[in-house]
């Protein structure tokens, strides 16, 4: 598929989706009946005929989820003010196991997690309106929340001897078995032994300090979450695991800023699916005018398109070629694997000072070029991003940020990259601001193709993997929140000596083609996902030392007169972290702690 201006994104995401008749539900019994090595692959089933027909007047037939096995911050994330994580080494393998089976009942679920998400939804409620309650917690909620996941050492561990002993290798997932401290320069970290973001001087992680369990814990309010950090530190402590590192993360501001300054956690793929007793049973609030179709079938909030689970969660089905119909079910581990998903943490810590001076300094250059005459650090910040500092995306403000845009969840996402984007009608009762619309811009005119956001999401533009499918099965379900605190303007005087960043987290069904794709395929590379656009200056490395680590990327003025920002620097260096598997409440419970 091409991309062809003037010719709407709905018609770019039904148009050329081969109608492939891929089906929904597995045969009854097929998963007792599969060989594991052939569960390990993905599994075709029957094709209901209702299901082949979703382009022609029936709702796509989404699946429901098991709001009971899968974790909550997988789906639907537990999107808490106050986040933990404790990093831990399994040193007695049998206390462990008893420490496992303790911990199985406290595990926050996708349904627990749905019920508390569905409160603070109907509290916050959406559109212009609603805008001051960003951020505000509905009377008494004071959830704390814990999950788990465990990294292919700690599998090794809990496995080793007992009845599923052979299945790690059932995990087809290469990124996965061989680890994060094996997987970083290919990530583009830095390969040089002495320089802070290799492996050897992470906190953990690193050759000798992998972790074999990730902790992670969402709370409403902090104190109740350091209490229970403290809490699971020590019975950690006391049952046969090592504390290898722990640290706490908070949500910056009333609308969730990261230390550069800029909103994040605004674009999130909306996850198909069902879960009995919610509005229309969805997941996924669905807002565009169900008459307005097909694209009241493609999106959950404005602009937001909506991903079959089985890219997150294994045994769902995945994409297909055409967004409407069900891809296979993607169960690429054993058949215990489903309801887990793959869990990326990397502790990233980033250098604002730094940052801030490359925005100044490239600022001052630039503005004294034709077409970018009085150009701010801001708008340059703008363009590494793709988003103004409130959140507001340049495809539809280019000239000045605009708060009341970037807040506004209806509006905030609607805009793509292959064709002109405009507001759609949307279910009773909501409403989104009044913003220009966004053009198509095919080639970075206005958001860079090096830009943060487009270097991660191609949306429904065609990239070097091809058309809009290849967008799906390349998102991620980002879970993280910032720690250390931030850094004043201008003092000088900073508490944290550099030492503050971001604990990134994030879930999906498979670490090589989603995180490591998007970390090396498209952030890393001056070249894709299309055309030569240059590194994503933000957070790209390419691994080299000395000169050749230098980044370029080309930004463009007024007249579409090109120029040019570089820098040597890194300003998001890794400092530590793992990959993991996220399992089922039952296996670990029944796999994991027996
Ligand atoms: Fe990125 N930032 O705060 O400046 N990110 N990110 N990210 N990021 C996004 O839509 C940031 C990192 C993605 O669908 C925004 O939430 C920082 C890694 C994806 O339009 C901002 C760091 C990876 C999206 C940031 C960091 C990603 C996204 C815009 C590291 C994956 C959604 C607001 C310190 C490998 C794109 C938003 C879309 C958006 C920031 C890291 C991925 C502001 C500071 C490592 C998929």
């Amino acid at each position: 598929m091409t991309e062809q201006p003037g010719v709407s994104r709905r018609q770019l995401l039904i148009s050329g989706g081969l109608a492939v008749t891929v089906p929904l539900r597995p045969a009854a019994g097929a998963d007792e009946l599969a060989r594991p090595d052939q569960l390990a692959r993905e599994t075709a089933y029957k094709v209901p005929a209702r299901t082949a027909a979703a382009g022609n007047g029936h709702a796509p037939e989404e699946p429901y989820l098991d709001g009971a096995e899968i974790q909550g911050n997988v789906v639907p994330g537990f999107m808490k003010p106050y986040m933990a994580v404790v990093a831990l080494r399994i040193c007695d393998v049998a206390k462990a196991k008893g420490w496992l089976a303790g911990l199985a009942p406290r595990i926050t679920t996708l349904a627990e997690a749905m019920q508390s998400r569905a409160k603070v939804r109907a509290h916050r409620g959406l559109g212009p309106d609603s805008t001051h309650q960003a951020g505000a917690l509905p009377p008494g909620m004071n959830d704390v929340w814990l999950n788990i996941a465990v990294s292919s050492g700690g599998l090794s561990k809990l496995l080793k001897g007992g009845q599923h002993a052979g299945d790690l290798g059932l995990f087809t997932d290469e990124g996965f078995q061989r680890g994060l401290a094996a997987r970083s320069s290919l990530l583009g970290d830095p390969v040089d032994p002495s320089a802070e973001g290799n492996p050897a001087n992470w906190v953990f992680g690193g050759p000798g300090r992998e972790a074999d369990v990730l902790l992670i814990l969402g709370a409403d309010r902090e104190k109740a979450g350091v209490r229970m950090l403290a809490e699971v530190r020590k019975d950690a402590a006391g049952s046969g695991l090592t504390v290898l590192y722990h640290e706490s993360g908070y949500k910056l501001g009333a609308n969730g800023n990261e230390h550069f300054g800029f909103q994040d956690g605004i674009s999130q793929p909306g996850v198909r699916g069902r879960l009995a007793g919610l509005p229309g049973d969805f997941i996924t609030p669905r807002t565009i005018d169900p008459s307005h179709l097909p694209d009241a079938w493609l999106y959950g909030l404005p602009g937001q398109y909506l991903v079959w689970p089985g890219e997150f969660v294994f045994g769902y089905p995945r994409s297909g070629a055409d967004p409407l119909i069900p891809g296979q079910v993607h169960l690429p581990g054993p058949a215990w694997s489903r309801n887990g998903s793959y869990l990326v943490f990397r502790r990233l810590r980033q250098d604002v000072a730094g940052f801030r001076a490359f925005l100044a300094e490239s600022a001052k250059t630039l503005s004294g070029q034709p077409g970018f005459a009085g150009v701010t650090p801001e708008w340059v910040g703008s363009r590494v991003v793709g988003r103004w500092p409130s959140g507001a995306p340049v495809a539809r403000v280019p000239y000045a940020d605009d708060a009341g845009l970037g807040i506004d969840r209806l509006a905030n996402n609607v805009f793509g990259f292959a064709a002109d984007a405009t507001e759609e009608p949307l279910v009773a009762g909501l409403k989104a601001g009044y913003w220009p619309d966004a053009k198509a811009d095919p080639v970075g005119l206005t958001c860079p193709m090096a830009a943060h956001i487009r270097k991660v999401n191609a949306r429904e533009a065609a990239s070097d993997m091809g058309g809009r499918r290849a967008s799906f099965n390349r998102r991620i379900l980002r879970r993280s929140l910032p720690f250390g605190a931030p850094l004043g303007e201008g003092s000088g005087y900073d508490p944290e000596n550099g030492n503050r960043g971001l604990l990134f987290a994030c879930y999906q069904a498979s670490i090589e083609d989603q995180f490591e794709f998007l970390n090396n395929g498209w952030m890393g590379s001056s070249m894709r996902p299309r055309s030569p656009g240059g590194f994503d200056m933000m957070i790209g490395q390419n691994g080299m030392p000395g000169d050749n680590r230098e980044r370029r990327c080309t930004v463009f003025g007024r007249g579409a007169v090109p120029g040019t920002l570089e820098t040597m620097s890194d300003f998001v260096v890794p400092t530590g972290g793992g990959y993991f598997f996220s399992p089922s409440v039952s296996a670990l419970k029944d796999v994991l702690a027996v």
